[in-house]
């Protein structure tokens, strides 16, 4: 049957007739639609010009996971002109770092670290390039390794044993955890880097040395969230807020404390006589490979600004956890006492103590020290759960709400790190419910000596010290409120008191 003689047998009216081809038309219109036409993820609505950029407030990874609540495990935002698209669950995790992870993997970088002679030499902030490629490269087999960590472990075990005379010889004084850990993880990266500390744990408030001082604002200005130069890019080049004049300036007040230890290494490296088994350092290392000073200190202060920071955070929240889980604190101890019997602990002891690991990895789920991983950005349109993520856009992974969710975890806010006993579940970028490090080509290249360091102190800490709170405080009571920067702090920081244990006096 043709289809005149269908139509006419069918007696079908005109106006039959006209709708069926515009629904026809309807559908090649939509069939042949291009991506970036599908709808963008759900999300608030917001005002004009300005969007959601008033409701995003001071903690982003809090106010994003309400509004994921709301409208599901991706959701956009709009931030003047920039667009952000938040994932929220594993499954969003999975399609961004993972399934999409080819064209979701650029970076968004902010105003403070738009410097022109510096960025083209950036590991963190560059694109997935050849620059990008040869610098991860150069750390995971100069840094990250198991040779590398092994190569290092003596330097690691000093600077720790530095923190534990020194915490001995301060006992039953009131000691803020933080500056103390910061101080050793950073002396020792700067003697893996330069074969020297820069700062010293007697002079623990940096009053003397203004190298924390200015790392500290450096890190500030790149954590500075109300960056309007990047939600209005015609302003971005004037710099109204001299985010990046400021953090300029103590780029170089930062670069002064090494400038003489490079030009020393150059001289070597450069003589005649050079061979590389003459190598001390990692700065050996590059001026090897032909690095310009620039080079040099961009990634330097790269590797001191995702190093130290988030490293310090995950022993600050693990031991304020543990503080407040007395259980679990003792139980920790009974382990470490059981499996080890040497004086100090060494790194390849860390695979003894399964409980010691679930107890870091629970205190990461519940205080991811970057609780957003840094931003990515979509070089190319793509579509994510169906909707379209369009090029340009700023990606978050919320791993905070992810880690706070009951649909993910049997009682989420509760510390327990039994959880991860007998479970395979593992914090290295393969679970996509549990992701301190990222995951995907993006994923920390650090993990390896994150981990390890963090083991080590939080396990010798532990040997060596009962912690006690100041002035009797229920430890229960603690102000656990959290502040969002490069690294998730907390908002009063943990004052305790050490006291030796007998049997280590
Ligand atoms: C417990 C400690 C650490 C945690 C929780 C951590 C976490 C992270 C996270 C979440 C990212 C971003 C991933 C993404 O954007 O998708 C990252 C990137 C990075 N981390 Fe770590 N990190 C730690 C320690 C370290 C250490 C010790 C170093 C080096 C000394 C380091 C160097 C880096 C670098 C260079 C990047 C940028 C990688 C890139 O953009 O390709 N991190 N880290
Ligand atoms: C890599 O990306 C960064 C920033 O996006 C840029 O400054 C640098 O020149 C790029 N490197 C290469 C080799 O293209
Ligand atoms: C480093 O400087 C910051 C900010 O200036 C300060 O709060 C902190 O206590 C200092 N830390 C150390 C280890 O001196
Ligand atoms: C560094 O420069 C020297 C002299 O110009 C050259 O011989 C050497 O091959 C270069 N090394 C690298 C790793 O580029
Ligand atoms: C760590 O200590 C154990 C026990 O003393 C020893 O067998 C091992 O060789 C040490 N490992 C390193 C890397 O020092
Ligand atoms: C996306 O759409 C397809 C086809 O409509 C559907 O089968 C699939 O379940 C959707 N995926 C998600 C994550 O909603
Ligand atoms: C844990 C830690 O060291 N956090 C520091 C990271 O940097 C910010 C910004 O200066 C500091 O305020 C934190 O104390």
């Amino acid at each position: 049957m043709d289809i005149t003689s269908f139509l006419r047998d069918n007696n079908l009216s005109t106006p039959f007739f006209a709708l069926s081809s515009i629904v026809f038309l309807l559908l090649i219109i939509k069939l042949a639609k291009p991506a970036s036409l599908k709808k963008l993820p759900p999300g608030p609505p917001g005002l004009p010009i300005i969007g959601n950029l008033h409701q995003v407030g001071d903690r982003p990874h809090v106010s994003t996971a309400k509004f994921a609540k709301e409208y599901g495990p991706l959701i956009s935002l709009r931030l003047g002109k920039q667009i952000l698209v938040v994932a929220s669950s594993p499954e969003a995790a999975k399609e961004i770092l993972k399934t999409q992870d080819r064209f979701l993997s650029s970076r968004v970088v902010p105003t403070a670290f738009q410097q022109p002679s510096l960025i083209p030499h950036s590991v963190i902030w560059s694109d997935c390039n050849q620059t990008w490629k040869s610098l991860r490269t150069l750390c995971r087999t100069e840094l990250f390794s198991a040779k590398a960590l092994e190569s290092h472990s003596r330097l690691r075990e000093q600077k720790l044993s530095h923190l534990l005379d020194f915490l001995h010889k301060k006992q039953g004084q009131v000691m803020n955890l933080e500056d103390v850990v910061f101080i050793t993880l950073f002396n020792t990266l700067t003697s893996i880097i330069f074969s020297r500390d820069f700062l010293d744990l007697k002079d623990v408030h940096g009053t003397r040395d203004g190298l924390n001082e200015s790392l500290h604002k450096i890190i500030e200005y790149g954590g500075i969230i109300k960056d309007f130069g990047s939600f209005f890019p015609i302003f971005e080049r004037f710099d109204l807020q001299g985010i990046r004049k400021g953090t300029m300036r103590q780029y170089k007040k930062t670069f002064a404390y090494w400038e003489d230890i490079i030009e020393e290494r150059r001289a070597h490296v450069n003589s005649p006589t050079w061979s590389s088994e003459n190598a001390q350092s990692f700065l050996d290392r590059m001026l090897e490979n032909n690095f310009s000073n620039d080079q040099i200190n961009q990634l330097v202060t790269e590797l001191f600004v995702a190093g130290t920071n988030t490293t310090t955070s995950s022993v600050v929240w693990a031991m304020t956890e543990l503080v407040r889980h007395k259980e679990v604190m003792s139980k920790i101890a009974e382990e470490i006492k059981r499996e080890i019997d040497t004086d100090k602990i060494n790194d390849s002891q860390l695979s003894k103590l399964p409980y010691l690991q679930a107890s870091i990895k629970e205190a990461m789920r519940l205080h991811p020290p970057v609780p957003l991983l840094l931003p990515h950005m979509a070089a190319e349109t793509c579509e994510v759960m169906n909707y379209t993520i369009p090029k340009n856009s700023k990606i978050f992974v919320n791993l905070w709400a992810m880690g706070r969710d009951p649909k993910v975890w049997d009682d989420p806010l509760s510390f327990k790190p039994e959880r991860f006993i007998g479970s395979k579940l593992d914090s290295k970028g393969q679970d996509f419910e549990l992701l301190p490090f990222g995951s995907g080509r993006r994923m920390c290249p650090g993990m390896p000596s994150g981990i390890k360091s963090v083991q080590l102190i939080l396990a010798s800490l532990i040997r060596e010290f009962d912690l006690v709170l100041p002035n009797d405080v229920d430890p229960m009571k603690l102000d656990m409120s959290d502040k969002f920067g490069i690294a998730l702090k907390m908002e009063k920081p943990l004052k305790v008191i050490f006291k030796s244990k007998q049997e280590h006096e």
